[in-house]
């Protein structure tokens, strides 16, 4: 990685709601939050979710609506001002694994908003299936190129090895780190395209790699051989994780490496906020994160993560009794 940190995001991207939206989105989630079992995970309450999601703000569903038909040049939504209340949140958890099974009021405004951008769904593999997870630094996992790491964590599309990878990725920021330095890095295709070379293009585009699933994976086979880039020449969609796809000859990693400095001189830098939630478009940006010192008092950085598909259909042979998690 370079080690000039990549430039602060655009501000004007997305959408701040007003006091009045944020309200308006507070008591939809207090409704969902209540309603029993009050567990993201039973099939009744995500349903309830979905219904309820058709109430949120008329402009943040445009917004929604507007980016799934085209994610713009960055791949990347970033909605503000939502309903977080740091008082009533309890202490960052620490522990491996993490996940929120609790119909709590923030999971409310992510399984709300992430509802209505697509279908929510997991993997059965990573973080027990469960539907909302933490995104927090764990002890021990300092190092680790995964989200319970605190160092550099490279740019990846989520899950690139796995044939119904997450379309998007959704990161809700319930506590920053305590410097507030800690930055999402979000880099797209759409800018790193003009960096690349036609010939070298040509390679990426050729199925001269193979991807291995990120060690949040309890299982699962590595990806048959597969190109970075797929789909349009001048539009690709882009499938790479820098830590756990491997090039199959010297030509390509020679593209590889010239692919992840484009992305790298491209990415933008998003230091989240509380209440800020942002999703990552899969098939055109990758995502990766900076160092930052946890500190394990709880109060460290913690995220809520959602992965939304657009059609649940494509995926119904990897879901058992059409439910929301994938094998
Ligand atoms: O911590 C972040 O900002 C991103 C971590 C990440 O890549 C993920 O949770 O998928
Ligand atoms: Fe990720």
């Amino acid at each position: 990685m370079t080690t000039a940190l990549p430039a602060p995001i655009s501000t004007k991207i997305g959408l701040t709601l007003t006091d009045a939206e944020y309200e308006q989105t507070a008591r939809l989630a207090a409704e969902l939050a209540q309603l029993p079992p009050q567990l993201i995970d039973e099939r009744s309450w995500m349903d309830a979710a979905r219904r309820l999601a058709c109430r949120l703000p008329l402009r943040l569903q445009e917004e929604l609506r507007g980016y799934r038909h085209d994610p713009g040049s960055d791949g990347l939504l970033i909605l503000r001002n939502l309903p977080v209340d740091d008082t009533l949140l309890p202490r960052t958890p620490t522990v491996p694994e993490s996940v929120e099974r609790r119909a709590t009021a923030p999971a409310a405004v992510t399984a709300l908003i992430s509802q209505y951008l697509g279908e929510v769904v997991a993997y059965r593999e990573e973080k027990s299936g469960a539907l909302v997870q933490n995104v927090v630094p764990v002890p021990g996992r300092e190092t680790s190129q995964s989200n319970a790491g605190s160092t550099l964590l490279e740019l990846h599309v989520e899950n690139a090895f796995h044939p119904h990878r997450p379309d998007y990725v959704g990161l809700f920021c319930l506590r920053n780190d305590h410097s507030g330095t800690a930055g999402t890095l979000v880099s797209s295709i759409r800018n790193a395209l003009p960096l690349i070379p036609a010939d070298v293009a040509e390679v990426l585009l050729s199925p001269r790699f193979v991807t291995q699933p990120p060690p949040s994976f309890h299982a699962g086979d590595s990806a048959p051989r597969h190109p970075l880039l797929e789909g349009d020449r001048t539009d690709p969609d882009i499938r790479v994780d820098f830590s756990a796809t491997d090039p199959l000859d010297d030509g390509a990693a020679e593209a590889m490496e010239v692919l992840r400095r484009a992305l790298l001189d491209g990415a933008a830098m998003l230091v989240l906020q509380p209440g800020e939630l942002a999703f990552i478009d899969n098939r055109l940006s990758v995502h990766g994160r900076t160092s930052f010192e946890p500190r394990y008092d709880g109060h460290d950085r913690w995220l809520y993560r959602t992965f939304v598909h657009l059609d649940n259909r494509r995926s119904r042979a990897y879901r058992a009794d059409n439910g929301a998690v994938l094998h």
